[in-house]
């Protein structure tokens, strides 16, 4: 059962990794760190597979280097107490002993916020992660009991404390402080934007005097709050998603990996393949680039469209009325334009070919999305399809010299006039330009 030849910490870049990680090097302790999705045939990690076959992270096995017997290790909690109780006890350190809880209440007090933390939070947390990047299919219902889960939680538990104290235990910084900022910032890599953080001031507080504290610094030196919320990506109904567009990972990550528990798999590099629209060359005619300084410099009814119809190309470009077609789902508008936002980041790979503008009409809980785009060619998939959502959308192909068709393409570029969905006038509440 050797194989390995000294204490060696098992992980990777997930969450749940950084303090284990953080606190040998901060403590400078005699452990290896080793992440087991590389260099799968070493001695190390294939000891790792033998001992530990549900292949979670972090785990440790230590070595007593006297008589050579192993210890292994498994569970995020246990393994920051294993490697800061002899820091505490036999090398009296202080800061050590503070964060781990000098008492035993303050000591229980650190682990019932650890495996709060560790279960309450992260459950709902992961989950509404992973729907947002696409590694778990979008399912409304469920995305949104999460959410309000995890609010439920800050509102009725995180808020409260953190209003009347500094920190989670007892007057002093503790590991409760330092392992639950690592998941916030989860929270505010996906869930949680600037306006969210405004509306939590005594959350935002805390989580600003714990990442800037020098013991956990490092890992939140790239923090930013998000300006803006990404969206799910919502779940295709006709279709399976092709292969080739699902996230990518190796098909051992694959057999051993539930989505759920997936949380910090780092996305796969993207394939740079040629985009198919390439094919079609430059347009002889009308210059999308010119379009766009116009749409963006001149005003757009009394300049910027006129502008357009004049110089539109109809045998190389074509434009596509584009209708979400699951309206009925949308709840909140902001949710809804989130959702845009996000569609139109995952078509950036076809940009240089595009324009438009999506709006959402309609008030909460009673919305839709439509919008008009415009794409080099005549088949709008070429363009549309580099996003993986894009079969949430219905197109039809309009008609610029048809004078309703031109209205509507019209409407959508300005923007300014409420939209008639089934003879009824809904004002726009917000939008967004794909450009
Ligand atoms: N209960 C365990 C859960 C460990 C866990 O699920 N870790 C995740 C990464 S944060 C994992 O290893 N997932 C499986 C995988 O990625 O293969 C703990 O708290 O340490």
């Amino acid at each position: 059962m050797s194989l390995i030849t000294k204490p060696t910490i098992y992980g990777n870049q997930r969450i749940r990794c950084v303090l284990p990680q953080r606190i040998v090097e901060y403590f400078q302790l005699d452990f290896s760190f080793v992440n087991p999705e590389i260099n799968v045939e070493s001695a190390e990690v294939k000891l790792y597979q033998k001992l530990f076959p549900l292949k979670k992270i972090p785990t440790l096995i230590d070595i007593d280097y006297k008589t050579g017997k192993q210890f292994h290790l498994t569970e995020v909690i246990a393994i920051l107490y294993y490697l800061l109780e002899p820091l505490a006890v036999e090398k009296k350190d202080a800061f050590a002993k503070q964060i781990i809880g000098s008492s035993l209440q303050e000591k229980t007090e650190v682990l019932k916020w650890l495996s709060f933390v560790n279960s309450d939070f992260q459950f709902p947390l992961v989950n509404s992660m992973n729907q947002i990047r696409g590694t778990e299919n979008y399912n409304k219902s469920v995305f949104d009991s999460n959410i309000a889960k995890i609010e439920s939680i800050i509102d009725n538990v995180f808020t409260p404390r953190l209003t009347a104290y500094t920190y989670l235990v007892g007057e002093d910084i503790t590991l409760a402080d330092f392992f639950a900022a690592t998941w916030f910032l989860r929270g505010f890599g996906f869930i949680w934007d600037k306006k969210w953080a405004q509306k939590h001031p005594a959350v935002l507080r805390w989580f600003n005097t714990v990442s800037k504290h020098e013991f956990v610094a490092p890992i939140f030196k790239d923090f930013a709050l998000l300006d803006q919320l990404p969206s799910p990506v919502p779940k295709k109904k006709e279709q399976k998603p092709k292969k080739e567009k699902a996230p990518q990972a190796s098909k051992k990550e694959k057999a051993s990996k539930p989505a759920e528990e997936a949380e910090e798999a780092e996305p796969a590099p993207e394939k740079k393949a040629r985009h198919p629209l390439e094919a079609l060359g430059k347009s002889s005619k009308f210059v999308l680039d010119e379009w766009k300084r116009q749409y963006s410099n001149q005003d757009t009814r009394p300049v910027a469209l006129p502008w357009f119809f004049e110089n539109f190309d109809p045998s190389e470009w074509s434009v596509w009325r584009v209708d979400y077609k699951y309206n009925d789902e949308l709840t909140m508008t902001f949710m809804s334009n989130n959702l845009v936002g996000g569609f139109f980041n995952r078509l950036s790979g076809s940009v240089k070919y595009m324009f438009g503008c999506l709006v959402v009409y309609g008030e909460n809980n009673d919305n839709g999305i439509v919008g008009a785009v415009l794409v080099r060619g005549q088949d709008f998939k070429p363009a549309f399809e580099v996003a993986p959502d894009w079969e949430s959308y219905a197109y039809t192909k309009l008609d610029v010299t048809n004078e309703d068709d031109k209205k509507f393409i019209e409407n959508m570029w300005a923007w300014d006039e409420p939209v008639a969905v089934d003879g009824v006038k809904k004002e726009i509440a917000d939008g967004k330009v794909l450009k």
